[in-house]
């Protein structure tokens, strides 16, 4: 058993493991930047520890000091939380190197995972549907036109190492090919110093369906049903939903099913995500992130689940706390991102907080590391809270979600909590009828 995490990240994640830890009796390390120092989460865990300067690069991602700080206080397992050091396998295999413990998957699952043609190849071998597309990677022009001819257009032509969205290209027609192709791989080499592209049928209106996994290591594994984060603007969700408006529970239990039984073949531990497109009432593999994700308190809502006392369960090699007939549903979670960002551009907006009043009440979760005072340096992420709301039905959670952004205050800066309060005005966010393109068209729409 573990006595002491260390924490390798900030912001409301790095709360959100503290918590965890708080609850199961173990103590926890906070790491922090020297733009930092007056966070929450060093206020809030049992210890912290300096690891470098204000940028990223130098702090959160200095492997050679958040390594250093576990020696240096005793923690025996590393939690990172999201982003960061999360997803890199490196990371991983160097913290193992060092007798520590990672608080996640295994770095070969990670490097599976991470590049993505390499993650397609392994998800439909086990079963899982996928995009109609390139049997992995296409080498040349010629190649891809070949391809193009043959899957008929619109195609989408991805880096394999991409991500974000970048190294991304739609050719509508054959008339695009060459400059969709030859851009996907300049910037897949110059976003990730990787050029390989692979090609697939360009789906136009699908939704964005991920169903959450969480596997013990030893070939069992669940599914904790889907989410529904369609709502994104430049490949940044900023409105998550479970269950997903549109998925039955026969196609839940169906996918679920694939999902899980998947991860459970290849060993999968800790928490993980299988992302869909789901279009016409069939769900396509995309991506799988190896990692504990923003949205996933929506997922504990519905479920009743602590997501991270799991993952540090698995990681100490005790079993899940629930088996899959233990999980079900009760009710319906959405969650908002409350980023420092002004409208309509959403340029961030870091500055002091002059101001901060958290929602409370029945079903209101605020996970935030906010504080009445606090500056928000501009070095990092603009997410400054999540607010995630559960009810009975769909439509319960919609009206608590208004009422609690009534009560919400984040004074100083600009946020994006209008953008929720224009949100709930929408018939179409009431009867769930959207897509990925939903959100940006209907900012083009309203601030043109
Ligand atoms: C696609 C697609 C349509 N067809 N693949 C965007 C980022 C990466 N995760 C995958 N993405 C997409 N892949 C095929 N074959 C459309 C997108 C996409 C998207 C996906 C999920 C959520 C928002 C999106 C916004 C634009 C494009």
């Amino acid at each position: 058993m573990f006595d002491k995490i260390l924490i390798a990240n900030r912001g409301e994640i790095a709360l959100r493991v503290i918590r965890a830890c708080r609850e199961m009796g173990i103590k926890s390390v906070a790491v922090h930047s020297t733009a930092d120092a007056d966070a929450m989460h060093v206020r809030m865990a049992d210890e912290a520890i300096c690891i470098g300067p204000a940028p990223g690069t130098d702090s959160y991602l200095n492997v050679a000091s958040i390594i250093a700080a576990c020696e240096v206080t005793g923690a025996q397992a590393i939690h990172p939380g999201y982003g960061f050091l999360s997803e890199n396998a490196k990371f991983v295999q160097i913290v193992e190197d060092h007798d520590l413990t990672f608080i996640g998957p295994t770095a070969e699952h990670i490097r599976t995972m991470g590049d993505k043609i390499t993650a397609k190849d392994t998800m439909k071998a086990l079963g899982v549907p996928c995009v109609p597309g390139s049997d992995g990677g296409v080498a040349t022009l010629a190649d891809a036109k070949k391809l193009g001819e043959e899957m008929g257009y619109p195609v989408i032509i991805k880096a394999t190492a991409g991500g974000g969205g970048k190294g991304m290209k739609v050719a509508q027609t054959a008339a695009d090919m060459e400059s969709a192709f030859m851009t996907a791989r300049a910037e897949g080499k110059s976003n990730f110093g990787n050029d390989e592209v692979y090609i697939e049928k360009y789906l136009t209106t699908p939704r964005h369906i991920e169903i959450q996994v969480f596997g013990d290591g030893k070939g069992n594994a669940v599914h904790l049903g889907e989410r529904d984060c369609s709502l994104q603007r430049r490949h940044q969700k900023v409105f998550e939903e479970a269950p997903g408006p549109c998925i039955t529970p026969e196609e839940r239990a169906a996918i679920g099913k694939v999902c899980a039984d998947a991860v459970a073949k290849i060993n999968y531990i800790g928490a993980g995500t299988i992302e869909f497109l789901y279009e016409n009432g069939e769900f396509y593999f995309i991506e799988m992130n190896t990692r504990l994700q923003v949205e996933h308190p929506v997922t504990e809502a519905i479920f009743g689940v602590d997501l991270v006392r799991e993952q540090i369960r698995v990681a100490e090699g005790l079993p899940m706390s629930f088996t899959q007939d233990d999980l079900e549903i009760n009710g319906h979670s959405i969650e908002v991102r409350i980023n420092a960002e002004r409208l309509p551009n959403f340029a961030p907006c870091p500055g002091k907080i002059t101001h901060f009043h958290a929602p409370g009440g029945l079903g209101v979760r605020m996970d935030s590391a906010l504080y009445d005072g606090y500056s928000i340096p501009p070095y990092y992420d603009s997410l400054i809270g999540k607010l995630i709301v559960h009810g009975r039905n769909r439509e319960e959670a919609l009206a608590r979600l208004h009422r609690a952004l009534g009560e919400l205050i984040v004074d100083g800066i600009d946020t994006t909590i209008p953008l929720f309060h224009a949100l709930l005005e929408e018939g179409d966010i009431h009867s769930g009828d959207y897509n990925i393109h939903w959100l940006e068209k209907w900012l083009d729409a309203k601030y043109g």
